[in-house]
């Protein structure tokens, strides 16, 4: 599944919404806290530079990424919050545990957003190894925290 030549935060000019009013929930795992740190940084970065609020962004921690899709659900369910972002870093591992996590937030994240109707992005990073992950927690494959943070808003403009 490469991702050369493509990065969500690409956009038109005059293509996003206006977001000063809208709220915006951050939920991170503290799993791999490094990469999810900077993952969270390139959204919030994201979301004031095209035009949040900061009193409109709430940031949650959970454990792990097995728990972002309850946290999403809590967040979600609030009437007030227009977007969730789900930030984590599934780093493969030995054993099997890296698909049963992967697989879980995956669907549970899609299920949070098709019961809550509205957007519930995935900003979880599911790579082989820690190189991987930095290279892509700002490294030269960007910084996919922005990239969900973009995504969360050209959703908002649907
Ligand atoms: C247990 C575990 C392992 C082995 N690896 C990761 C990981 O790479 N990334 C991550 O976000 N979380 C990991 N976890 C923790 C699980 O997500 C979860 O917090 C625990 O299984 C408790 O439910």
């Amino acid at each position: 599944m490469a991702t050369a030549n493509k990065n969500l935060s690409e956009h038109k000019a005059n293509q996003l919404p206006d977001i000063s009013y809208k709220k915006f929930a951050l939920v991170i795992a503290e799993w791999n806290e490094e990469i999810t740190q900077a993952l969270g940084t390139g959204a919030m970065s994201t979301l004031i530079r095209y035009g949040a609020r900061k009193e409109n962004i709430v940031i949650k921690y959970v454990p792990g990424s097995y728990e972002l899709t309850l946290g999403a659900q809590w967040l979600a369910q609030d009437t007030s919050v227009d977007a969730v972002i789900c930030l984590g870093c599934v780093i493969q591992g030995e054993t099997p545990h890296f698909d049963y996590i992967c697989q879980s937030v995956a669907q549970g994240i899609k299920d949070v957003a098709l019961k809550y109707n509205k957007p519930v992005i995935f900003g979880v990073l599911t790579t082989l190894n820690l190189i991987q992950a930095q290279e892509r927690a700002g490294g030269k494959h960007g910084n996919k925290g922005d990239e969900a943070a973009m995504t969360a808003i050209k959703m908002l403009g649907f």
